[in-house]
C-alpha cells in the first residue's frame, strides 16, 4: 500500500501514527505530496477527487480517503487490540474527541489562512478570531473531557497529531491553565511512533 502523505500535515501524520500503533507501518510506502487548493497536486486529484492528503492506494482495490476513514480500514489489517473500539461507550468517546481533533486542525487551518496564507490584503480579521476562538474552546473541552486514562485510541492518536501541528505551526497555544492535557500530550509525544513521524516542510501556495 502507498500512503500519498506530507510531512506538514497533521492529518497524513494522524494516519501514519496510527498505522505505527496497529503495528503495520512496514506495510505502507509513505509518499510525500505537496497539496493546496490554490495548486493543483494532479497526483493527488487522481487518487481523491478533493486534492487532499492522506490517500491510502491499495493495489487492485480502490482508494481510501480521508483520515478517519484509512484509520478505519487499518484498524481491520491487525490482530491487536482494535483503536476504534468496536462498540459501546468507548467508541462514541473515541470517535467524538477524533472529531474535536479534526475539527482543531481545520480551525488551525483556516486561522493560517487568516494570517499567514493568504495576501495580505485578502485577509479577514474576523474569519481569524472566529477560528481562534474554536481552538480556544477545544483546548478547554479536551483540558475537560479527555479519557487520559483509556487504553490508547483513535482521538487520543487524532489529538496528539493536531497539537504537535499546531505547535509546529505556532498557533495559539494550549499550553496554558491546561495542566492535564499538557502532561497527556507531553507523554504522547514521547511514543515511538510521534518519534518516527517528525513534522518538517512549509504550504506552498
Ligand atoms: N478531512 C481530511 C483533511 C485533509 C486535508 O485537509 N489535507 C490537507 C493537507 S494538511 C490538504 O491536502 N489540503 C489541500 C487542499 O485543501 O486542497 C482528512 O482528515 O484527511
Amino acid at each position: 500500500m502507498k500512503l500519498l502523505y506530507q510531512t506538514h500535515s497533521p492529518y497524513a501524520r494522524k494516519a501514519l501514527v496510527f498505522a505505527h500503533e496497529a503495528g503495520i507501518a512496514e506495510r505502507i510506502e509513505v509518499v510525500h505530496h505537496e497539496t493546496s487548493p490554490t495548486r493543483r497536486n494532479e497526483h493527488v486529484f487522481a487518487e481523491n477527487p478533493l486534492g487532499k492528503v492522506p490517500v491510502l492506494v491499495r493495489p487492485g482495490r480502490p482508494s481510501i480517503f480521508d483520515s478517519d476513514v484509512i484509520c478505519a480500514y487499518l484498524d481491520t489489517l491487525h490482530d491487536g487490540r482494535r483503536l476504534i473500539p468496536p462498540e459501546g461507550e468507548a467508541r462514541w468517546r473515541a470517535l467524538r474527541v477524533q472529531a474535536v481533533a479534526q475539527g482543531l486542525a481545520d480551525a488551525g487551518i483556516a486561522v493560517r489562512w487568516e494570517t499567514v496564507r493568504r495576501p495580505e490584503e485578502l485577509r479577514y480579521p474576523p474569519l481569524r478570531d472566529g477560528y481562534t476562538q474554536k481552538l480556544i474552546a477545544s483546548y478547554d473541552w479536551v483540558e475537560r473531557e479527555l479519557d487520559i486514562a483509556s487504553p490508547i485510541h483513535v482521538g487520543h492518536i487524532a489529538l496528539a497529531t493536531t497539537l504537535s501541528w499546531l505547535e509546529f505551526r505556532e498557533l495559539p497555544t494550549f499550553r496554558e491553565k491546561r495542566p492535564r492535557l499538557v502532561a497527556w500530550f507531553d507523554e504522547f509525544e514521547a511514543r515511538p511512533s510521534m518519534r518516527a513521524t517528525p513534522l518538517s516542510g512549509q504550504t506552498l501556495d
